[in-house]
């Protein structure tokens, strides 16, 4: 069985034997695959160093192998907080007004791309399977062709393609386009995105796509298809049997005093359509004033790339906003928002889920969105919750019967909200058991599966001869 290398930007090391210490649930899938593949995770420590000597720091640990570089700090500003998430990240996420273009960030990000593949190709086997993962590295794979590995090499992107009228506003957006036909297999989250992603090829490379998702340019051929992401299901619902879930099912019970809870887990971000959820539930409230004291926003929001000014006035905004809504609205014994900077462990977060009659969640453009998938993942099968999800995110394609709303309308979100409280038991029963299905056939060991499959298949592995 060949090797897999999984390279991405960041690298989690696993911290127990389940991967489940591991912050964020695709941690813990990578690492589950590499276990079961054997090979190696490559990518930046996430630490500074004055200059950049491309040591690569190995580690073993619970049947992982992990091999971590540092970064310049001008690598870090102008690869990760500058490239990738101040022109790629609101690129590809449809907010043309957010993007920089910064001559500066393209180069730091082609800068980047070559230490990765510099310091990777020696630790690289000739069977070995290559998956790159995610917007910071669409280059790599054309790196690592330039010094000449012939391995199969695939790469997927976890966050939505944009449209061509979008993509186009990119200067040199065919050039990075162009790079990703040195991969064999390229993955998206969804059909939408590789639509977008097949129609950009056909219109501005002069490609051919065929039936099958082989794409032509020139004498390349490139397998594209969507592998939507998927939750480790059996993790999670063990996740949910813990004390830690338990004891945080209790606390929130508890201080809700029989009110009922409306849970929203995001990273502060944009995308998340955070300060649109705040108007929806506030547009809610303002409409039924009967319900107002017998319900809560629980909003969880790590905050998140705090390099990145647009975080800062995004953060500003929503500190503002839910103060203005608790002002308004709240009594000596109700507050209507509780808005939660921090982060919580899995087994936590997995009873606040349960514990929580509705979930709200509502990003103007997500990739796929696994809070969603966590969310059904947890409720409990007699008395489940119910999931309002924005249709924009990759998730609503899968998750078909939840309360769907387009989350740029307040009232959408304040109707939704309505439905929601007043939804039949019965009704609420029909709708989970047909998403806990999706959660869990299409979950994260069969995206895995299906998308090493897929580059296992592309093509016969090219043995190189040994130099003599
Ligand atoms: C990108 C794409 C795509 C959140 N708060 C805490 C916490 N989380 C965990 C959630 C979930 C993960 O982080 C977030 O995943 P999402 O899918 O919701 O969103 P992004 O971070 O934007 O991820 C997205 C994903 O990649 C995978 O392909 O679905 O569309 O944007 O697992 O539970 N985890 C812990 N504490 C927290 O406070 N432990």
């Amino acid at each position: 069985m060949s090797r897999l290398i999984v390279i991405s930007n960041r690298v989690s090391p696993p911290k127990t034997e389940d991967g489940s210490g591991a912050q964020g649930g695709l941690a813990v899938a990578l690492a589950a695959a590499l276990r079961e593949y054997r090979g190696l995770w490559f990518g930046w420590s996430g630490r500074k160093t004055d200059k950049f000597t491309g040591h690569i720091d190995m580690q073993r640990a619970h049947g992982v192998t992990t091999a971590t570089i540092d970064l310049e700090e001008q690598d870090v500003e102008e690869y990760y907080n500058g490239y990738a998430n101040r022109t790629l990240w609101p690129l590809f996420h449809y907010r043309i007004d957010l993007a920089e273009y910064d001559r500066s960030f393209g180069s730091g990000y082609e800068r980047v791309n070559e230490r990765f593949a510099e310091t990777v190709t020696p630790l690289i086997e000739p069977d070995d399977l290559i998956w790159v993962h995610d917007y910071h590295l669409i280059p790599l794979g054309q790196q690592l062709r330039e010094r000449g590995l012939k391995n199969r090499m695939g790469f997927f992107l976890h966050i939505p393609w944009p449209p061509s009228r979008l993509m186009v506003s990119l200067p040199y957006h065919e050039k990075l386009v162009r790079t990703m036909l040195a991969y064999d297999v390229i993955g998206f989250q969804t059909e939408e995105w590789l639509e977008s992603f097949c129609h950009y090829v056909e219109r501005e490379l002069g490609g051919t796509v065929d039936p099958d998702g082989v794409i032509h340019v020139g004498d390349r051929s490139v397998h594209a298809a969507a592998y939507p992401i998927g939750v480790d299901f059996k993790e999670f619902t063990e996740a949910l049997e813990s004390d830690a879930a338990r004891e945080s099912f209790e606390r929130l019970r508890t201080s809700a005093a029989g009110r009922r809870t409306i849970i929203g887990v995001d990273r502060l971000d944009y995308s998340k359509g955070l300060e649109e959820r705040f108007l929806g539930y506030r547009r809610f409230l303002e409409k039924h004033p009967r319900y107002q004291r017998k319900l809560f926003l629980l909003q969880i929001a790590p905050p998140s790339r705090g390099e990145v000014a647009t975080y800062e006035v995004i953060r500003e905004h929503l500190d503002e906003l839910s103060g203005r809504i608790n002002g308004e609205f709240a009594d000596v014994d109700w507050v209507p928002v509780r808005y939660v900077n921090q982060g919580y462990r899995r087994e936590e977060l997995a009873g606040f889920y349960r514990a929580a009659e509705i979930a709200l969640i509502t990003p103007l453009r997500d990739g796929m969105n696994l809070v969603a998938k966590e969310y059904v993942a947890a409720q409990d099968p007699e008395d489940p919750g119910v999931l309002i999800l924005s249709r924009f995110a990759g998730a609503a394609l899968q998750l078909k019967d939840a309360l769907l709303v387009n989350p740029y309308s307040k009232d959408e979100i304040a109707d939704a909200i309505m439905r929601a409280i007043r939804m039949p038991k019965e009704e609420r029963i029909r709708r989970w058991k047909a998403m806990v299905e999706v959660v869990r056939q299409e979950d994260v060991v069969a995206w895995r599966h299906a998308f090493v499959e897929a580059l296992e298949k592309a093509r016969p592995p090219v043995r190189r001869e040994p130099t003599p």
